[in-house]
């Protein structure tokens, strides 16, 4: 995708719409340390670059997760939408 910065792109609605953060490994925080605070929001998911990405359901990677190495148009496809609340990035 020319133009996008490389990371990991999460937005809150489905069909990369609304409100969006991007987050890589130096910087995954998606509550409220984050300068968008994306709690129990994020909707659909974008990968630029070689990422794999694992959300989680509670802060600090507890909780129900789902493991993502692709785009993902729909997290209700994945039965985690408006569920993840914290991030953990892998490079691949
Ligand atoms: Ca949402």
């Amino acid at each position: 995708m020319a133009g996008v910065k490389d990371g990991v792109w999460l937005y809150a609605d489905s069909n990369y719409q609304g409100k969006n953060i991007r987050v890589d490994t130096h910087n995954p925080n998606i509550g409220v340390y984050s300068p968008i605070n994306m709690n129990d929001l994020v909707s659909s998911v974008r990968i630029v670059g070689s990422y794999e990405v694992i959300l989680y359901e509670h802060m600090n990677f507890q909780g129900r997760s789902i493991k993502l190495t692709g785009n993902a148009v729909n997290l209700k496809d994945f039965n985690f939408n408006d569920t993840a609340t914290s991030i953990q990035i892998f490079k691949r």
